[in-house]
């Protein structure tokens, strides 16, 4: 919902978008290319759409700069920005500034198209210019307007919207969330003193995506039509009849444990917590039922954040934060709890991996993202390193219950910053490593089991269901990490036999 189209106007750098994927490649590569010749950073914009898109690509040639020496370019004074070469930097900036401005009418995924006669003209790009498109065609209305697809989106090309401007007596703005376009295009009108009417924010809104039927809608108010596919009912026949699946940590997951471990730690020692948190798996702790998740605002944020609130806070004050966000962003952090002796718990959820974003490996893994064997960085080194001594620190299996409340215990009762390091391999990257490892589900024992609900009220991992209002054990999908079995107060759940 933010919209990074400002960061073009911010750093007065080019911002590209394309309208689907095989564009999206080809901007790419122009894109390398473009900046080579300018010597300037170009930003590639993309958005949710296309980032999901699947589709063919037609792959062109790799081209190989000849000449260029592959090295660090000693030119001292662009890099080093002390006021002396910042100020020249600076008017070079603008020069170059200047220079894309009159490019963006050349540019080769930029295109105006004046159709005769139309007063109306529409500005676009991106997924919203193919909204755009499709509702014209639906609309059958290709021809009765004209169009300026964008293509280098910051800055805009002054002469073509000119151009649209002298042809039309109003432009109509398709812009996902901010008035980007239709501020500039506004300000455009008046220092070129045209009368031309501007809409944009008055029929499209500013929150969520576009789609097509919202792009109808929108278009059809500012060109004053009825809209033809307002009332027409919808043929459900196609569509999936799938329950709804809220996002959970998957069956197995080693962070539930150490949520279930919080949870009932808070219920013994009679205290709330404050989870300040950060951004990963484990986030999906926020739902139910471990609702241990008060705070993410971004990734590094949990352990600052929690700086800042034990200030306040008159009680335990906990940072959750993965190991891979730990070696991005979380040592600065954690060196001011020490520095500021901050009155913080920072709980390390240990899984050796970067799950949420696809497995991707980090200084603790070991690996180097080119698959080479790298050095592996041990967590509990940059811990001590950071300040943390060994009575301040804990290092648990998270899939061990006893183990890992014990610690939190000790942890709350200990004047701060501690660390907790809960650790147990990602179920899913566990499966991805032993592919066929023999994982022998759990089965409940019905002359023990109460119907508590324990297992699914309170801990909730997705292999346990409610059958025939029993609990019941999903085989399948159980990954036989038992540490059900310590959960349930009636020792119904064991492997199964
Ligand atoms: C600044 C920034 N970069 C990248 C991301 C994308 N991202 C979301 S979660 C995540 C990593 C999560 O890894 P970890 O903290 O170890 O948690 P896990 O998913 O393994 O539980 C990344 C890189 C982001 N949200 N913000
Ligand atoms: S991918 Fe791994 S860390 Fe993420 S929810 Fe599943 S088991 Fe947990
Ligand atoms: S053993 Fe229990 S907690 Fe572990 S995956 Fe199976 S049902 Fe879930």
């Amino acid at each position: 919902e933010q919209d990074n189209r400002y960061y073009g106007l911010h750093a007065l750098c080019p911002v590209f978008e394309a309208i689907n994927i095989q564009e999206a490649k080809d901007v790419i590569k122009y894109g390398f290319e473009f900046s080579e010749t300018h010597g300037a950073i170009v930003m590639m914009r993309t958005t949710t759409r296309l980032n999901h898109a699947r589709g063919d690509l037609v792959l062109g040639e790799i081209t190989k700069i000849e000449d260029r020496i592959y090295d660090f370019d000693k030119d001292r004074s662009r890099w080093t920005f002390l006021p002396t070469n910042a100020r020249v930097q600076r008017v070079k900036q603008l020069e170059r500034y200047e220079l894309m401005k009159s490019l963006s009418n050349e540019f080769p995924f930029t295109k105006l198209k004046v159709n005769d006669g139309a007063k109306v003209g529409i500005i676009s790009s991106g997924i919203p210019y193919s909204y755009v498109n499709d509702a014209l065609l639906k609309l059958d209305y290709l021809d009765k307007v004209s169009l300026l697809k964008l293509g280098m989106v910051f800055p805009q090309p002054e002469k073509l919207m000119e151009k649209l401007y002298e042809n039309c007596d109003k432009i109509i703005i398709v812009e996902e969330l901010e008035p980007f376009h239709e501020d500039f295009a506004k300000k455009l009108a008046f220092e070129l003193d045209m009368k031309v009417e501007i809409v944009g924010k008055k029929f499209f809104p500013r929150n969520a995506e576009l789609n097509l039927n919202k792009t109808i809608n929108g278009l059809t108010k500012a060109l004053g039509i009825a809209n033809p596919f307002v009332d027409l009912p919808i043929d459900t026949k196609s569509f999936h009849h799938a329950s709804p699946r809220p996002p959970v940590l998957c069956p197995g997951c080693s962070h539930r444990n150490t949520f279930y471990a919080l949870k009932l730690m808070e219920k013994r020692l009679g205290v709330n917590f404050v989870y300040s948190s950060d951004i990963g798996c484990y986030t999906l702790g926020y739902y139910k039922p471990s609702e241990a998740i008060d705070t993410c605002i971004c990734m590094g944020a949990s352990i600052g954040m929690a700086n800042g609130i034990a200030k306040l806070h008159n009680g335990p004050v906990l940072a959750i934060i993965g190991d891979s966000t730990f070696f991005h962003t979380g040592v600065p952090g954690l060196i001011n709890a020490v520095y500021n002796q901050n009155n913080v718990i920072v709980i390390i959820l240990d899984n050796s991996a970067t799950a949420m974003t696809g497995f991707q490996p980090h200084p603790g893994t070991g690996d180097k993202i080119t698959g080479e064997a790298g050095t592996k960085v041990p967590l509990e080194q940059i811990v001590k390193g950071a300040g943390i001594t060994e009575e301040h620190l804990w290092v648990v299996d998270a899939n061990e219950l006893k183990q890992t409340t014990k610690a939190i215990e000790e942890a709350v009762n200990m004047p701060g910053p501690n660390v907790i390091i809960s650790r147990h391999i990602c179920t899913l990257l566990e499966s991805r490593i032993k592919r066929g490892m023999k994982i022998t589900p759990v089965e409940i024992d019905y002359d023990k089991c109460n119907n508590c609900m324990i297992c699914i009220k309170n801990f909730g991992c997705p292999a346990i269901t409610i059958k025939e209002g029993k609990v019941s054990i999903i085989e399948r999908q159980c990954r036989g990490c038992n540490v059900c079995i310590e959960i349930c107060p009636f020792d119904a759940i064991s492997p199964k036999e």
